[in-house]
């Protein structure tokens, strides 16, 4: 009986679970082709290393835009030392599971990043993780201040902890899925609304998300929650979500949307939108005015 689909929810019926699962079949939806139940390489692929201590194997998603964020906002406040070559790791095409990339993370996923200034060199990876090592290796963008410090960690790790639920969770249902299931719509939606309204509820009384000062937390919340509230991420999402009652959030999207090293940051290693916003690779301060995907085309290189 407790099987028996209800016809009144909006949701594919008769699937009854096996006792075990098995992989024996795509799960069908955006990126299914490299999804896979196990970890670990699944070809011999070195990474190449260019001439900066930092070297950043990423793409321009949220997830690796936030790490880019906070190397142009280091080189902005002159911290040379932020120096960077940003390699691109094409996700859809596997590059995650490549030995040089899971050497560096065992869990496929970018951003990932080698520091070769310290001996041996230190890998990094979680996005949380490299902002965390990169703002106290210079000491910027986390404020030093005991009670200011807590803070910001406050809501790094909650980013971490709920980006999955609108991204994961919420983005794929809505866009992802091969059908659309209204039960883990509804779940998600829910969950995202309550989460919106939480960062909401702190920027009406913080002009930045830990306090008066621009921190890593920003840097890992805006690529997320700026995104889909400016309806960048997930199309119709800023509308079903009905993100425009979030005025303070909308307030702070801005803010932090004008600064220079986010604009910049934005760019790196991004292949969707306006050609002329997209730097599929990044060596150098010049690339942003020399190599964009627009000059790429132009000289005749092949689009990404
Ligand atoms: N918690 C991780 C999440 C990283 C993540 O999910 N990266 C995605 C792109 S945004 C990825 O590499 N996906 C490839 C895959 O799942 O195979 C972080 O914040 O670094």
């Amino acid at each position: 009986m407790a099987d028996a689909p209800d016809p009144a929810l909006n949701q594919p019926a008769g699937y009854v679970p096996p006792r075990v699962w098995t992989w024996d079949k795509e799960n069908g939806g955006q990126f299914a082709s490299i999804n896979r139940p196990i970890s670990g390489a699944t070809h011999e692929k070195l990474l190449p290393v260019g001439e900066h201590p930092l070297q950043l194997y990423s793409l321009g998603t949220p997830n690796g835009v936030k790490v880019t964020i906070m190397l142009e906002e280091l080189l902005a406040g002159g911290f040379s030392g932020a120096e960077y070559d940003a390699w691109r790791i094409d996700i859809s095409k596997g590059d995650q599971f490549g030995s040089g990339f899971t050497e560096i993370n065992p869990n496929s996923k970018i951003p990932a990043m080698m520091d070769h200034s310290t001996s041996p060199p230190t890998r990094l990876f979680e996005s949380g993780s490299i902002l965390f090592y990169l703002a106290e290796k210079f000491g910027a963008f986390l404020p030093t201040e005991h009670h200011a410090r807590a803070e910001t960690m406050n809501w790094l790790m909650w980013q971490m902890g709920a980006a999955p639920f609108l991204g994961g969770g919420f983005g794929h249902f809505f866009s992802y899925a091969p059908f659309k299931i209204e039960y883990a719509i509804d779940r998600y939606a829910m969950e995202v609304k309550r989460q919106y309204h939480v960062l909401d509820t702190q920027l009406g009384k913080t002009e930045y998300v830990a306090g008066d000062e621009y921190t890593i937390a920003d840097m890992a919340i805006w690529p997320w929650y700026g995104a889909v509230a400016k309806g960048a991420a997930y199309p119709g999402a800023a509308e079903f979500l009905a993100t425009d009652e979030y005025a303070n959030v909308a307030r702070w999207v801005e803010l932090v949307g004008r600064r220079e090293g986010v604009q910049r940051g934005r760019m790196v290693n991004r292949s969707a939108g306006d050609p002329a916003t997209q730097l599929r690779e990044r060596h150098a301060a010049r690339d942003f005015e020399d190599n964009t995907e627009d000059k790429v085309i132009a000289r005749g290189g092949e689009r990404i």
